[in-house]
């Protein structure tokens, strides 16, 4: 393919905030009176906050009022913020920047595509921001993955065709995005769960411009 952007899915891809979602939703469960596990928490991921909360209170089997929701996903986020503002450059997941900076000075397009509406947080705290041309996140979507237009948006932000980009993600809901959104996408973490990408890495410790254009 003729290879001009590659677009990032930010939390499981550039960086590890999984733990942090899971420790502020556990938090949450823990006063609802339940336990929610690890194994539980793998549903949450490349999802957005909302979905989430539904998902946590369908496993305690609770039902709440609209409001009461919009209470518990703002108590979760309240946790959740104080978590990442200490995030430091020292949480970017291995292979990151080499791979940014390879791209970059390839010459092709670098974004960041993301469910999260703490994106701004996270790329601050990890001081990665100017490594991005554009940044697509949470606030600016109004349909989350795996619907495509994070990623077609990130794409119009380039001015680059969905054929010429290449989607990271560590999600379900974020490959079947990219593939929604006529992109090739390159799935980080386990085969078994990321199975319909283009190609499955373990992480971006290895991964080349080379072996990208090729897909
Ligand atoms: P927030 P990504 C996603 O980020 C997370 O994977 C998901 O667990 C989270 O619920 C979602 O962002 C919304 O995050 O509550 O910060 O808006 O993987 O799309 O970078
Ligand atoms: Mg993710």
């Amino acid at each position: 393919m003729e290879l001009k952007g590659c677009i990032f899915d930010l939390d499981g891809v550039i960086v590890d905030t999984a733990k942090y979602h899971f420790m502020a939703w556990r938090r949450l469960a823990k006063e609802l009176g339940f336990e929610f596990t690890l194994e539980h928490n793998e549903a949450l991921k490349g999802v957005s906050r909302m979905a989430s909360l539904e998902i946590l209170l369908k496993t305690g089997g609770i039902t709440v009022s609209e409001k009461e929701k919009e209470r518990l996903a703002a108590r979760k986020n309240g946790w959740y913020v104080e978590f990442i503002s200490g995030m430091t450059p020292d949480e970017i997941l291995p292979g990151s920047l080499r791979l940014l900076r390879a791209l970059r000075k390839e010459g092709i397009l670098t974004g960041i595509g993301s469910a999260s509406r703490n994106a701004g947080t996270i790329l601050d705290g990890i001081k990665i921001r100017d490594m991005f041309d554009v940044i697509v996140d949470g606030n600016k979507i109004l349909r989350a993955k795996p619907d495509p237009e994070v990623f077609l948006r990130g794409a119009q932000e380039m001015n680059l065709l969905p054929s010429e980009c290449i989607v990271f993600e560590d999600a379900q809901a974020g490959i079947e995005a990219a593939i929604a959104g006529g992109m090739k996408c390159v799935g980080v973490g386990s085969p078994e769960l990321l199975g319909k990408a283009s190609l499955v890495i373990p992480d971006l410790k290895k991964i080349t411009v080379k072996q990208l254009r090729n897909l």
